[in-house]
């Protein structure tokens, strides 16, 4: 194990397994539909590009990106640093996230793609943080609830680093304080 990792909380199996059923969920869901899963970058990358090869229905993909200003995301103030390449209007669309932790990206989100009349809006994150929440923000479809601890790997990152390991470590403190 990496030197900076304190542990591993989420193996791949289970990652693995649960993509599987989230995908399963899904595609239940919105089969009479064709859902457009919206990745929010840069880290949901990784999970979404696992869960939508698990989809068994039709869907489409678009990006965007946000960032916050100042240092990580306790600002509040987002700003959009990528917008999506198409409208949409009329469809049914599904966020895809890695981690909800204040709940302030993904609040600020629904509201921007809200204004954008689409038929639907749903959630889909990997891991949910509740207890830093500071706005209220529900997934509708979620992964994993993990205690308050900092974690890297399977794309979430600490200062752009850890994206590339394939399970879901605790980050040791030492290295973020
Ligand atoms: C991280 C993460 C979520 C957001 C969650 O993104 O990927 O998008 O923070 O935090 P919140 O619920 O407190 O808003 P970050 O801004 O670090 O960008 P990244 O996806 O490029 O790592
Ligand atoms: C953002 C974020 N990025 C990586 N690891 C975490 O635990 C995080 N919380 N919010």
């Amino acid at each position: 194990m990496h030197k900076d990792f304190e542990k591993v909380l989420v193996t791949k199996e289970q990652i693995s397994t649960r993509i599987t059923e989230l995908a399963t969920a899904i595609s239940t869901d919105y089969k009479d539909t064709k859902p457009l899963f919206v990745c929010i970058l840069k880290g949901s990358i990784i999970f979404y590009a696992d869960l939508i090869r698990k989809m068994t229905v039709p869907c489409q993909l678009d990006f965007i990106q946000v960032s916050s200003y100042g240092s990580g995301t306790t600002t509040g103030k987002i700003k959009l640093l990528k917008d999506l390449d198409n409208s949409i209007e009329g469809r049914d669309v599904i966020i895809v996230e890695d981690i909800v932790d204040s709940g302030k990206t993904l609040s600020y989100l629904k509201e921007l793609l809200g204004l954008r009349k689409p038929n639907s809006i749903k959630i889909c994150t990997l891991l949910d943080k509740p207890e830093r929440r500071e706005v209220a923000l529900e997934a509708d479809y979620c992964g994993f609830v993990i205690p308050n601890e900092f974690v890297v790997g399977y794309g979430l990152d600490y200062d752009e680093n850890y994206r590339e390991f394939d399970q879901i470590y605790i980050l040791k403190p030492e290295v973020y304080m």
